[in-house]
């Protein structure tokens, strides 16, 4: 029988495990700026993850999504964007958030509870956090239908989980992407886990990466702690979309060390061993490896760093306790630009409860 089809996934990484380069590195990092930048944007992000986590533990946060491990996917992304380009988040993209310029104080309104912590006033046409999995894609499409139309050499951007990849809105939006060269990128966090169901468990698919090929677009998987790859592929993804050729498919492997969200114990699910072992392949360690060795990174520059941004953090949880909270017809006025005549009677209700 001939053979009609035929394919490969490549797996892109310049750092391993031991902060060593396996080939070598792509042009950026030869500026030590570059990737200081990048661990810092790493340390900040896991500042901000722990600090959250302690203010859920103590009643001042709602659930919250920590990305302990899996910094580097949202830095590398974020770092190969360009301002006017557009991010749609799913709900563990923090650090690729800040990078994009949305603040932390907002982040932590939103996950208390606050419409105004999904108004950015950085990155205004960046969307907010989707909780709903995978149903951002599908904007995402819509997005990069709209640069295309308008002839903006813009590209939007999408990160999406391991379990969004099953489904529906995911599958409908890669095949729309790339039937219309669409100028974006979808993004896999791959952290091996929905919630309690690990990725054996997902798909029978050997990679995630390849369901790039049913909708006829590249696909490739990256080392996701590895945060000079992710840079690297997100680039070249980026700019190939921007130049018009079309969406790219990335699958950033990684590993949620923390809980799902501040609701779940992981502990019920997962073994303990499996967890320490993914520690020693985090990326935080491994840059801060390479870096020490190749004589770019001290400990007193480190101690600063760990300083630094423990104030900026502690500063946007002051700004977020001390904001007044908003009344509770807030969710109906944020939701709708024109609210359905069936929810009046419900606004009026709460608006009532809420009266002094
Ligand atoms: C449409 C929808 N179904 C179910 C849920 C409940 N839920 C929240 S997160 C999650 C798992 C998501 O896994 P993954 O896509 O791998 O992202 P991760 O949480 O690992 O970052 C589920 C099922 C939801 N938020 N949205
Ligand atoms: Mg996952």
């Amino acid at each position: 029988m001939p053979q009609v089809a035929s394919f490969t996934i490549e797996h892109v990484r310049f750092l391993d495990p031991a902060g060593q380069a396996a080939r070598p590195l792509p042009v950026f990092a030869d500026d030590p700026d570059a990737l200081i930048a990048l661990y810092g944007a790493m340390v900040l992000t896991r500042t901000f993850d722990a600090k959250a986590v302690a203010l859920q533990r103590t009643g001042r946060l709602g659930t919250f999504a920590s990305s302990l491990g899996q910094e580097a996917v949202g830095v590398g992304v974020a770092a190969a964007m360009r301002p006017e380009d557009v991010l749609l988040p799913s709900f563990r993209e923090q650090g690729a958030q800040f990078l994009r310029g949305v603040r932390m104080t907002e982040l932590l309104l939103y996950w208390g509870g606050d419409e105004r912590g999904s108004d950015f006033a950085g990155p205004r046409e960046d969307f907010p956090i989707c909780v709903p999995v995978g149903t951002h894609a599908p904007h995402a499409a819509g997005v990069a239908h709209a640069l295309k139309l308008r002839g903006e050499p813009r590209v939007a951007v999408c990160i999406f989980g391991d379990g969004g990849t099953s489904r529906g809105d995911v599958y409908e939006t890669l095949n729309f992407a790339a039937l219309h060269r669409l100028p974006a990128v979808f993004v896999i966090n791959n952290n091996q886990w929905a919630i309690s169901v690990p990725r054996a468990r997902q798909t029978a698919a050997e990679t995630l990466a390849q369901k790039a090929v049913a909708a006829g677009m590249p696909g490739c998987q990256v080392d996701g702690n590895d945060v000079i790859a992710v840079r690297h592929v997100a680039g070249e993804a980026i700019e190939r979309a921007r130049a018009g050729e079309g969406p790219t498919l990335i699958e950033a492997l990684t590993y949620r060390l923390s809980d799902h969200t501040t609701a779940d114990d992981a502990s019920r699910y997962r073994d303990d061993t499996e967890v320490s072992l993914r520690w020693k392949e985090e990326p935080l360690a491994r840059l801060r490896r390479y870096l020490t060795e190749s004589g770019r990174w001290t400990k007193a520059e480190e101690e600063a760093l760990i300083a630094d941004c423990g104030t900026r953090v502690d500063a946007a949880v002051e700004e977020y306790l001390a904001t007044p909270p908003m009344p509770a017809t807030a969710m109906f006025d944020h939701l709708y630009a024109q609210l359905p005549a069936a929810l009046a009677a419900q606004r009026d209700a709460v608006a009532e409860a809420e009266a002094p």
